[in-house]
């Protein structure tokens, strides 16, 4: 690879054409050796200059396309991603531009945490949206050879700057793949979901993102985070203790508690008027980040899909598990199929050389799901898909689930248990390592074996018997739980858990397994409404809807489907006080105080998890 240093905005890059036959033999040679780097700084419409990697082809037949990648964290080392994420494009050929967004490495300006499209503020002179315009109307107009065609693509903050690009796109901008890319940020993203805040997440990422340009992680005085954040107390000792106002996202989240209207500037969702790029949605049911990010904004353009050019691709994955590796397993969880490598290769690679390059067909159904369990790739010509009928699976007396409505003859119509928040449920196995520390689960944790709850007093559990044959569910699924507590306010914590047979011979390492295949929290305050938050009326039942997203995935016979209900997750999850205070972040250490929880499971109150069962 070489690299050159360009000073200007204003350069005509010549690419060599070269006869087939001399494009035979240099594909001998190491990718990285047959491509060049040019080093840009452009100018956007207000004269930030921004600084962007351009890595072209040293010989190529044909005028090529152009891939862009617009991130945070820094485009110095664009080089590792043609050994996995980028290869099978960069063996097809591109022309690869790699930008530092605004005030991150070497770009100049001001960085903002998911900066607010200017169409929610009229003041507004720029955002991500036009910094993407800006940038592909340079490189159409001052590199030479190319075929004026621009895809884009990233995963998670990359996939975020690639839908912003597309909500009043450049002309030569052709196909995006958005992946993992979050969409709204309070409602179910990195920061908090349905309203509890994702502490140790949100923390963390902040810190590591506005310490300095470029990334810098929190330095914990200890290796088990569980006990710093405890020992840390009521969510106002971060700023008087650790950051001292200094982080700016950190201070939006303690000014901003609700979902109002800084939250509301930052979803791209209601933006998502008009589909007119062709636009591969990439999605892991097991991605610990952004989940509800790619689905939702699969599902917002739907809506404005008349060409038939938005697709959803979701696979056995992590966060960005299809762009490195191979994807055979997850954790412990073997899927049969090297299915990152056949994402890359047969998706990802065949998507944009459709739509950049009028090659090949794309024989991409509407939405491609992985069925785990069956462990097989679906194709769907809708999704949510149409065969599937929703079907409430009902909690029972004595730890028991089933599809039959409690019919009232237990003799006590709930189950109890005292949460505690001096004594957190850990929503992982401790040691609980920084996010992205050394030796850090995390990316891992949403397959950790369940079983390291099971037997505590604060966590729910309830199980069907062996199943006589196969469920499948493909869609979205709901947890409608009937709840009371003797405080007044309360999180709700709903897993669905695959728990693999007793069976040795069979099962070996993953012998009771309790794999999680959904899950998710409600903070009670928000039950009725995300921007007026409400006590919880104390001793009172109260129905509670949460959303457990959506999975395609198949219990197999002889597994058990199991319920679990938990009131903490920490420090996933910061700790409720259950006593109302108008913000948690502020709260007093005296206002967090044991309660006792109930869950009902009566005939009018039949708490249930809605699955979308699809017949085999
Ligand atoms: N999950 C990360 C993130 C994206 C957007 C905003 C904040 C965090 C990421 O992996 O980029």
């Amino acid at each position: 690879m070489r690299v050159r240093q360009v000073a200007t905005s204003v350069l005509l890059l010549g690419l060599c054409f070269g006869p087939l036959a001399a494009q035979q033999t240099t594909s001998q040679k190491p990718l990285l050796d047959r491509y060049t780097a040019t080093k840009h700084m452009l100018a956007m419409r207000d004269g930030t200059k921004l600084h962007t990697i351009v890595v072209a082809p040293n010989e190529h037949a044909e005028p090529l396309p152009f891939v862009m990648l617009r991130t945070p964290y820094g485009v110095a080392n664009w080089s590792r991603h043609f050994a996995s994420y980028l290869k099978e494009l960069a063996e097809d050929g591109y022309v690869f531009v790699f930008q530092d967004i605004r005030g991150r490495f070497g770009s100049e300006g001001t960085f903002v945490m998911q900066r607010p499209l200017r169409a929610t503020d009229p003041q507004l002179q720029f955002d991500e949206c036009t910094d993407a315009f800006d940038t592909i109307d340079w490189l159409t107009k001052n590199i030479a050879h190319t075929n004026g065609r621009v895809g884009m693509l990233g995963v998670s903050y990359d996939g975020w700057t690639t839908i912003q690009a597309a909500v009043d796109p450049h002309p030569a901008l052709r196909a995006i793949s958005p992946q993992a890319s979050p969409s709204d940020m309070w409602v179910g993203d990195d920061f908090h979901h349905n309203g509890a805040f994702r502490l140790s997440y949100g923390f963390e990422y902040a810190a590591m993102m506005e310490t300095s340009k470029t990334t810098e992680q929190f330095r914990f005085d200890r290796y088990d985070t569980f006990d710093w954040y405890l020992q840390l107390g009521s969510l106002k000792n971060i700023n008087e203790k650790h950051l001292g106002g200094r982080i700016p996202t950190w201070n939006d989240y303690v000014a901003h508690p609700d979902y109002d209207a800084f939250w509301r500037a930052q979803t791209v969702l209601p933006q998502l008027t008009r589909c007119t790029v062709p636009t591969l949605n990439v999605a892991g049911w097991w991605d610990q980040e952004d989940f509800y990010g790619p689905l939702s904004i699969y599902r917002a353009l739907e809506q404005h899909d008349t060409q038939g050019i938005n697709h959803l691709v979701v696979g056995p994955w992590n966060h960005g598990g299809w762009s490195r590796g191979d994807g055979d397993k997850l954790g412990a969880i073997p899927f049969g199929s090297k299915t990152a490598l056949w994402f890359r290769e047969h998706v990802q690679a065949t998507w944009f050389r459709h739509w950049l390059k009028d090659r090949g067909e794309l024989n991409l159904p509407e939405a491609l799901t992985f069925e785990a369990g069956a462990n097989e790739w679906r194709r769907w010509d809708q999704w949510p898909p149409k065969p599937a009928t929703a079907t409430p699976l009902y909690l029972q007396a004595n730890g028991g689930l089933s599809f039959r409505k409690p019919n009232g003859e237990a003799r006590e119509p709930s189950d109890a248990f005292v949460s505690d928040p001096a004594h957190p449920v850990p929503y992982r196995q401790r040691p609980i390592q920084a996010t992205y520390g050394p030796g850090s689960k995390w990316r891992e944790w949403l397959v950790e074996d369940q079983r390291f709850v099971k037997d505590r007093p604060d966590v729910l559990t309830w199980e069907t018997e062996p199943l006589a044959e196969d469920v499948t569910i493909a869609g979205e699924i709901t947890a409608k739980m009937f709840c009371s507590t003797t405080g007044t306010d309360a999180d709700w914590v709903v897993k669905l858990i695959d728990v693999y047979p007793d069976d040795f011979a069979k099962e070996g390492p993953l012998t009771g397994y309790c794999l999680m295949v959904a899950n998710d929290v409600i903070r009670g305050r928000y039950r009725n409404h995300r921007d007026q938050p409400e006590p919880w009326p104390s001793g009172e039942i109260v129905g509670c809807e949460i959303d457990l997203h959506a999975q395609n995935h198949t219990w197999k016979k002889g597994h058990r489907i199991m319920v679990q209900v938990q009131s903490t997750w920490f420090p996933l999850i910061d700790r409720n006080p259950q006593t109302y205070v108008p913000n948690i972040f502020l709260a007093e250490d005296a206002a967090f105080v044991a309660q006792t929880h109930r869950v009902f499971r009566s005939p009018d109150a039949a708490s249930c998890v809605v699955l979308p069962i699809v017949k085999q």
